[in-house]
């Protein structure tokens, strides 16, 4: 008889973080507790807010949390995957990402976790049955409703909320995105990503979440950002299988 997905997994958790100093030093020490176990990879990329030492005292204090300082500001997407690598380097068989901004409850990933029981990757979804997200001015909100309904037409997506950042992968999934050559960074990378587990035969599911806007630091959103969320559907729709 085989073992349920979540008996023997090894769990690793994926935090990219620019100037999030003050958010880190709450997020991070209630993750033992809820997820036991699991690895903690923080991927900082030198903020000058002071986070790498931070991150340093907070690690020489806990053997399950890894940052990597990379050298200077150089985007989320290739912080991400720099985080993927390493979970797979320490044989991380479940890898979840999630934001240093505490809009991502880390009460959910357990939940997130356990759905890997059933898919490749687990979204943690706002929009899934319903809008839940809180804070959010609404000018923002209709970006995002509408920048998801984008990517959902042009790449046959069957999910909700293609955009969210809190998710969890089996090792299989990233195996699979650490091996192909991903171009975007902002809200497009995650896109990207997703649609190339999708496109390999990964199963997709979402976890409905409840998302907070930040209370604290800067949002890293740009006109760049949005500019390459509008072109990269239709690159990645008219990219050879
Ligand atoms: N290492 C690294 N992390 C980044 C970079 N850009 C953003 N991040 C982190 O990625 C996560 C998401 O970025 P946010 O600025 O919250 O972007 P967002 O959630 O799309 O925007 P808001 O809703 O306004 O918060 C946060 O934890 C950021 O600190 C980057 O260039 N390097
Ligand atoms: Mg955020």
């Amino acid at each position: 008889m085989s073992l349920p997905e979540s008996h023997s997994a090894k769990r690793c958790v994926i935090i990219a973080a620019f100037n999030e100093g003050p958010n880190l030093r709450k997020l991070i020490p209630g993750l033992a507790e809820i997820v036991p176990g699991a690895r903690v990879i923080v991927v900082d990329d030198n903020s000058p807010d002071g986070t790498p030492e931070t991150l340093k005292q907070m690690a020489a204090a806990n053997p399950l949390l890894s940052p990597i300082i990379r050298d200077g500001k150089r985007g989320y997407g290739g912080a991400v995957m720099t985080g993927f690598r390493r979970a797979l380097e320490l044989g991380a068989t479940q890898i979840a990402t999630m934001d240093a901004d505490l809009s991502h409850d880390p009460n959910d990933l357990p939940q997130l976790f356990d759905a890997l029981e059933r898919a490749d990757v687990a979204i943690g979804s706002r929009y899934a049955g319903g809008v839940r997200v809180i804070n959010w001015h609404p000018a923002r909100l209709l970006l995002s409703l509408f920048a998801n309904r984008y990517v959902k037409t042009i790449l046959r997506l069957k999910v909700d909320d293609a955009t969210s950042g809190f998710r969890a992968y089996r090792r299989n999934a990233v195996e699979i995105i650490a091996r192909t050559p991903i171009s975007s960074q902002g809200y497009s990378f995650l896109v990207e990503i997703l649609y190339c587990v999708h496109r390999a035969g990964c199963r997709l599911c979402e976890v409905p979440i409840i998302y907070a806007e930040r209370r604290e630091g800067q949002s890293k959103m740009s006109k760049r950002v949005i500019f390459e969320a509008i072109i990269r559907p239709w690159l990645l729709r008219l990219m050879p299988r």
